[in-house]
């Protein structure tokens, strides 16, 4: 059986990050495609010298030519700007909506039975924008947030109850922003709600409430530190999670922006909900039922999201 394809759309910091990750992890070859040019051709060739190292044979490539991603099995897509102190998610849509419009013609025209993934911010307007673009089906295009933002109210929870982060199983909703939705009916530690955990005195609400807060301002404390640039270790490892699910057809549930329609109330909207992924691309999308702090909080997220699709029309008009 031939190599899958791996095409990264921007070989910034995630870019190169997901890259050395792939390799690793010998997902299939790698292209990296940026509008720099020297960048993907540099980091493919450094990163190409870690396979005698770390064994690996996958191929890697640099590229500033669309025509190179033709026939990849999955996308990710990190192109654009990221944060700087003091910016929020959404100040970076001017810019990043016109990236998008690139990527998704080099998609449709080159890789159109990708799975793609989109990281690229604000996200749940800028997915939503790649699929418009690209003209690929609903299923085959999805946005990483949720299972970063999981992981980062994980890592809190496991730092607060002092055990392992494998043991924490988080459950973030709602658009990546700093309305997102941590819902902690939902998160338990081997099984154990957290709830449960406060009231056998391991935690108090207080602190609860104070690692949903961290949470959702999780990707600002980064670019707060960085000064440079936004969080990419963490961002890249939880694409990775997505396209191993994909291409492995794990059924995995994974908290994904995805295209709702019919579920949650929506009536088409990209946001973060419960998802299986599979061989199929996105195969389910799973309505929960949310107690009404979480539905409140649900729908302010949403609305964020949608006051962004509308920014995003309003820039671009051929955004029906
Ligand atoms: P960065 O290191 O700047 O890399 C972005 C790359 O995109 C650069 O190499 C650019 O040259 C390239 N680029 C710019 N325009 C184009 C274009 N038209 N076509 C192709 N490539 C282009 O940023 P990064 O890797 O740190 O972050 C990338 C994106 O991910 C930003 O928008 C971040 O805000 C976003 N991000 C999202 C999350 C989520 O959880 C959703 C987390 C962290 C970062």
């Amino acid at each position: 059986m031939a190599r899958k394809k791996i095409a990264l759309i921007g070989a910034g910091m995630i870019g190169g990050t997901l890259a050395h990750l792939a390799a690793k992890k010998e997902m299939g070859d790698i292209v990296l495609f940026d509008i720099a040019e020297g960048i993907p051709q540099g980091k493919a060739l450094d990163l190409s010298q870690c396979g005698p190292i770390e064994g690996f044979d996958a191929k890697i490539t640099g590229t500033n030519d669309y025509a190179d991603i033709a026939g990849a099995d999955v996308v990710i897509v990190t192109a654009g700007v990221p944060r700087k102190p003091g910016m929020s998610r959404d100040d970076l849509i001017g810019i990043n909506l016109g990236v998008m419009k690139q990527v998704g013609e080099g998609l449709k025209k080159y890789a159109p039975d990708a799975f793609v993934i989109c990281i690229t911010n604000p996200l749940d307007a800028m997915v939503w924008a790649l699929r418009e673009f690209s003209g690929l089906p609903h299923n085959k295009v999805v946005g990483m947030a949720g299972v970063l933002d999981s992981a980062r109210f994980a890592t809190f929870l496991a730092w607060e109850f002092g055990v392992s982060v494998k043991d924490v199983n988080a459950f973030v909703l709602g658009g990546h922003g700093d309305t997102m939705v941590p819902v902690t009916s939902y998160t338990t530690v081997s099984g154990i709600p957290v709830d449960d955990l406060v009231a056998m005195g391991k935690s108090t609400k207080a602190r609860i409430d104070e690692i949903v807060t961290r949470t959702r301002g999780g990707g600002g404390e980064i670019v707060g530190l960085l000064k440079t640039g936004s969080a990419f270790y963490a961002p890249a490892t939880s694409a990775i999670a997505m396209a191993e699910a994909y291409l492995g057809d794990q059924k995995r549930i994974l908290p994904c922006a995805v295209y709702v329609e019919g579920k949650y109330g929506l009536d088409g909207l990209y946001v973060g909900v419960p998802t299986v992924i599979g061989a199929n691309g996105v195969e389910e999308v799973i309505e929960i039922a949310l107690d009404d702090e979480a539905k409140q909080n649900f729908q302010v997220s949403v609305d964020a999201v949608k006051e962004l699709l509308v920014a995003c029309k309003a820039i671009d008009g051929s955004l029906g």
